[in-house]
């Protein structure tokens, strides 16, 4: 099975209609969505999500953002698609942010910056299993797609 990660859509880029131009950078990169669902996400799923982060003075502040108004949570796959992901949207505050990237081009802020991304297989595996069962997840008939695997 390809490499699969946790992205969402964090609610400043849903209240700034920037889904479809957030999509489209993964989708050009030759990923697949594989699941997605538009939610608000509760208080309790908000600090489930960002539970690494539970002892930081930024903690209660994030999961307020967080589940502030509707997100899009989707698990995308492809190739080395964690650590790939992470360099489509760029350094975690906005305002460092290269152009080029999601986070650079849409946002000059430091905290809000538009996408989440899992940042490793472990992480992954927890986050993607939060927002999705595994029957919602869908199974893409990529057998003829050699350029997946090249
Ligand atoms: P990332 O979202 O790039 O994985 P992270 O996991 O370190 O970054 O942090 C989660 C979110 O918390 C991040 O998207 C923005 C916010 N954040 C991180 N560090 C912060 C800080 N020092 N002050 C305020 N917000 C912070
Ligand atoms: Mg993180």
């Amino acid at each position: 099975m390809p490499e699969q990660t946790l992205i969402i859509i964090k609610p400043d880029a849903m209240q700034r209609s920037l889904a479809g131009k957030i999509i489209s950078r993964f989708e050009e990169k030759g990923f697949q969505i594989v699941a997605s669902k538009v939610m608000v996400v509760s208080d309790a799923l908000a600090a489930k999500h960002y539970a690494v982060h539970k002892d930081k003075d930024f903690f209660e502040g994030l999961c307020k953002n967080f589940s502030s108004s509707a997100i899009m949570a989707m698990v995308w796959q492809g190739n080395n698609i964690i650590e790939l992901s992470r360099k489509i949207m760029g350094a975690t505050f906005a305002q460092d942010a290269k152009p080029g990237t999601i986070r650079g081009d849409f946002s000059c802020t430091k905290g809000f910056n538009l996408v989440h991304g899992s940042d490793s297989l472990e992480s992954a595996k927890y986050e993607i299993a939060l927002y999705f069962d595994e029957n919602e997840i869908a199974d893409y008939d990529l057998s003829n797609a050699r350029w997946l695997n090249d």
